[in-house]
Order: C-alpha cells, then sequence, then structure tokens
C-alpha cells in the first residue's frame, strides 16, 4: 500500500560539460528539479525532464515548481494507493503538464520497487535483455568540422548510433558531409518542429542519405501534417514532441504519421503512460527507443529502467553520464561499455546510490510539501 507523507523538491543548478543545440536554442546549464517522495521515512526519488524555458513543449523548471505544489502534491498526499501505477489518475483533471506529474508519477515507481526490494525494470515488466543499446543525440555545431570530429569520437567510444539536431541552413549539406565521411554508420536526424509542410520538397532529400529515420521534423502538436508528409518520404518519421499519450500514439499509427516512436518518461507523465505506448506500438509493429532531455543521474537511471522493456530494440539517447557532467549525482555513474551498451543495474528503485551531499550542495531552492 502506497500512503505519501512528504513530497520535497529540490532545485539544482549543473552545468554541461559542453553545450547542447537544438532548432529551439542552445543549453550550457541545466536546471534540474528533483522530486523526493516520503513513506515512513523510505524515499522514492523522481527528476523532472522540462527544459529551462518552454520551448521543448509548453513546460518549464518554473511552472513545474508551481504545478506539483498546487495541484499534483496536493492530489497525492494523504491518499492511499494499490500501486505506482494508480498516481497518474489522481492528477487526471490537470491538463497537460505531463513533465510536472511525470516527475512525481516516477519517483512513486521507484519508492514502490524499493519497498519491495525489487529493481525498477523489474517492476514495470522489463528486463527483456541484461543490456540497453545506446545511440547519442549531437547537438548543432559551430562548424561541420567539429561535428565530424564529435561523430568520430562517440563511434570510438563505441555509440552504436548517432542521431544529428537539424534545422533550416545545418541540414541537407551537414548530412552530406557525414555520410561522405561515414557511409555506414546507422544515423538519423531531428528536427524538434523546424519546419512546415512547405517544407516537403527540401525534406524529401534526407532520402537520399539512408536514415533509420527522421525524428519530428514538423509542428509539436500536429500529428496530421505528419501523415501528410510520410506519404510522401521513403524515409520513416518517427514522432517525439506530438506523442504525449497513448492516444496520439494510436492515432499517430492509425493515420501512418510515423513508423518509428520516440518515448520520454516526462513527456508522457510517466511510467503508466510510457508502457502504455510500448504496448501500443508492440501490437501495431512500431519500433520504439528511449529519448532523453539531458538528464542527470536519477533521469538517467529512470531511462534505463524504461529502455529494458521488449519493444525498445531501436538504440536510444540514453548515455554516459560523463558526456553531460563532470560529476553526476548518482553513484556509480552511467557508463556505457566499448559495445555501446549500458547494464541493467542489480539494486532495488532505478539501482544506484544518490550522492546526497552533492545534491545539497548544488541545490539552490528547496521546498516540502505535506498533506
Ligand atoms: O528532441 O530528443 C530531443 C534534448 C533536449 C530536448 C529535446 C531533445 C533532446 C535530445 C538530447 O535530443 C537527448 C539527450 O542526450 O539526453
Ligand atoms: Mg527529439
Amino acid at each position: 500500500m502506497i500512503h505519501i507523507d512528504e513530497i520535497r523538491l529540490y532545485l539544482l543548478r549543473l552545468p554541461l560539460v559542453r553545450f547542447f543545440e537544438t532548432s529551439f536554442g542552445r543549453t550550457t546549464e541545466r536546471q534540474i528539479l528533483l522530486v523526493e517522495v516520503v513513506q515512513d521515512g523510505i524515499s522514492g526519488w523522481g527528476e523532472v525532464t522540462a527544459g529551462e524555458h518552454p520551448f521543448f513543449n509548453e513546460e518549464w523548471t518554473h511552472s513545474i515548481w508551481e504545478i506539483v505544489k498546487e495541484y499534483v502534491a496536493p492530489r497525492l498526499l494523504g491518499k492511499k494507493l494499490e500501486r505506482a501505477a494508480a498516481v497518474g489518475a489522481l492528477s487526471k483533471g490537470i491538463r497537460g503538464h505531463n513533465m510536472a506529474r511525470g516527475g512525481v508519477e516516477t519517483a512513486v515507481w521507484d519508492l514502490e520497487a524499493r519497498l519491495l526490494g525489487q529493481p525498477l525494470w523489474q517492476r514495470i515488466g522489463g528486463g527483456a535483455r541484461p543490456e540497453i543499446p545506446c545511440g547519442v543525440s549531437i547537438g548543432i555545431q559551430d562548424t561541420v568540422d567539429d561535428l565530424l570530429h564529435t561523430i568520430d569520437a562517440e563511434l570510438r567510444a563505441g555509440y552504436r548510433r548517432i542521431k544529428l539536431k537539424i534545422k533550416p541552413g545545418w541540414d541537407i549539406d551537414v548530412l552530406r558531409a557525414v555520410r561522405q565521411r561515414f557511409p555506414d554508420i546507422q544515423l538519423t536526424v531531428d528536427a524538434n518542429s523546424a519546419y512546415t509542410l512547405k517544407d516537403t520538397e527540401h525534406l524529401k532529400q534526407v532520402d537520399e542519405f539512408g536514415l533509420v529515420y527522421m525524428e519530428q521534423p514538423l509542428s509539436h502538436d500536429d500529428i496530421i501534417d505528419h501523415a501528410t508528409l510520410q506519404q510522401q518520404l521513403r524515409t520513416a518519421i518517427c514522432l517525439d514532441e506530438c506523442i504525449r499519450a497513448p492516444r496520439h500514439a494510436e492515432q499517430a499509427i492509425a493515420l501512418g504519421a510515423c513508423r518509428v516512436i520516440n518515448i520520454k518518461l516526462g513527456r508522457v507523465g510517466g511510467f503508466a503512460s510510457a508502457i502504455a505506448i510500448h504496448n501500443a506500438a508492440q501490437a501495431a509493429g512500431i519500433p520504439v527507443w528511449c529519448g532523453g532531455m539531458l538528464e542527470a543521474g536519477i533521469g538517467r537511471a529512470h531511462n534505463i529502467a524504461l529502455a529494458s522493456l521488449p519493444n525498445f530494440v531501436l538504440p536510444g539517447d540514453v548515455s554516459a553520464s560523463k558526456r553531460y557532467w563532470t560529476r553526476d549525482i548518482i553513484q556509480p555513474e552511467v557508463t556505457v561499455n566499448a559495445d555501446g551498451m549500458i547494464a541493467l543495474p542489480e539494486g532495488a528503485g532505478f539501482g544506484f546510490a544518490l550522492d546526497l551531499p552533492w545534491i545539497q550542495q548544488l541545490s539552490y531552492r528547496r521546498e516540502t510539501l505535506r498533506a
């Protein structure tokens, strides 16, 4: 039985080892919001995956804080629940704000697994494979030369697929240069909604590069336009931003708007929703992979558990801690072996220890919420 006595929020400032640039902007430092849920002195932890600005979706660090405090926490505190899977339904009346809800929901899943002494990956029905295949997402660089060097280094580190961020002005010519240098690698691109259907002829040029898929070329909220574009492309479309709930996955699949889905815990509101999307895609023969939001260790560990479900057959964006941080907030840090795989951890819950002194040192805003 789950009954959360206390929810503690922590806001951390954590500089990235190197800037990360997408079509909607450059990030040099993350604001990481952690959620600790406490029951009888035992803690479960979640990490909110929202960005520092409402540019990926409508959420951002400070909207999360308010939504959790005013709406999500009051609906959970003092309630008795059979299972972590029931947390999502408590905040159903809140429209949108999936990342706020997901930060809390994933913390309760971690708590439940710890209370049962079970690894989180086992708790969610994962463990389909002992290690998960990893790719990297490489941001827009200052020069094509920088990009080629970065790709070379990531391939040497063992990563199994390379995803390039693209935008108008950093797309076809860049792809041509990359393919010339690396003709055989598993390659994908992600536009984060930088194009419209007016760019159809331009986008059709990606067909010559043998990409595994092109991620979210069109508007963040438009499944129908993606269906129109998919009909005119040989390259598979992978949806990210558009898929916020199982219903969106079902609709996108039915409309032929994508042939691949990127699942992110925060974007879909937590594990229950992520598992349902995974299952719907699996039933339709659509492969999925686990996306990333530049997470610190807790979010990264949750992603590792998720990516162990059977239909996560494509390498995802979950990679080693050291690509992001000089010192992560968990121990050991997430590492990737020479074959580009991350081993599932053995411990209970998300399976890594927290570096609590480091978390305390990094956090500059804290609040405890009680029933
Ligand atoms: O669209 O997948 C995306 C990072 C921030 C916001 C959106 C996205 C990304 C990434 C990075 O691609 C994935 C990662 O390395 O965590
Ligand atoms: Mg994406």
